[in-house]
């Protein structure tokens, strides 16, 4: 899968590309990530990618004679063009669902926002599909594609060493439990111990353990992801 960054800070990526799975992927060739400055697009001598918004108000607005071509001229580096995600407060919600969507593509664009957002000819030219990560403010959309490619690598086969763990994870279709709780050693500290079932070496009644410890935790903190799930008495 191809992995296309259109962004005003590219600095922001630079650690998390080089780290961890993401890096495994990368080197493994599972995975390629371009990074690009969308500053390079702006031809004047002030390097202008943003103006003041029309009919007033504050901040700035990204141009609309910036970002088209240059997500024009990107999607040209390859042989097929690429899905265009925006990272934007306005958008659909990022679900294990969408992510298992676009983990389907062949390639992705992540259009980073910043400042008040794009012109909204941008949208109308480009018909990015646009997500946010949730109800809240971030300072612009380069953490959001973070979230987003972190979250879609990981349903590539491949990229984790087991292939079922991605199956199990909450909130993959067909699991909507929060993870059952984890011990490891020691098996006391401080007075606290590891439950005794986790120590019988019963595989059975450790997996009803686990089941009834997900359902437990999920109706305590989560209730609503049990509205169409399983819970029995
Ligand atoms: Cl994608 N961008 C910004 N700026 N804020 C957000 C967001 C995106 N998702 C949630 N908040």
């Amino acid at each position: 899968m191809r992995f296309d960054i259109l962004t005003l800070f590219p600095g922001i990526f630079e650690g998390y590309l080089s780290e961890s799975l993401l890096k495994d992927a990368i080197d493994k060739g599972l995975l390629e990530v371009n990074l690009y400055d969308m500053r390079l697009w702006a031809h004047d001598k002030h390097n202008t990618m943003d103006d003041r918004p029309f009919g007033g108000g504050p901040g700035m607005v990204l141009k609309v004679d910036r970002v088209v071509p240059c997500v024009e001229e990107v999607q040209s580096y390859a042989e097929r063009p690429g899905r265009v995600v925006m990272t934007t407060p306005q958008g659909r919600r990022l679900t294990q669902r969408v992510v298992e969507e676009l983990a389907c593509e062949e390639r992705l664009l992540l259009l980073c926002g910043r400042y008040e957002g794009f012109d909204r000819r941008v949208v109308d030219i480009l018909q990015p599909d646009e997500i946010s990560i949730g109800d809240y403010v971030l300072n612009g959309g380069e953490v959001a594609a973070e979230v987003i490619i972190d979250s879609v690598m990981r349903l590539i086969p491949g990229v984790l060493g087991d292939e079922s763990s991605a199956v199990v994870d909450s909130f993959s279709s067909g699991n909507r439990l929060l993870e059952e709780d984890q011990y490891t050693r020691p098996r006391e500290y401080r007075g606290w111990s590891v439950p005794e079932i986790l120590l019988s070496g019963d595989h059975g009644l450790i997996e009803k353990w686990r089941d009834l410890n997900r359902r437990e935790k999920t109706f305590a903190r989560r209730p609503e992801l049990l509205d169409d799930g399983p819970l029995d008495d």
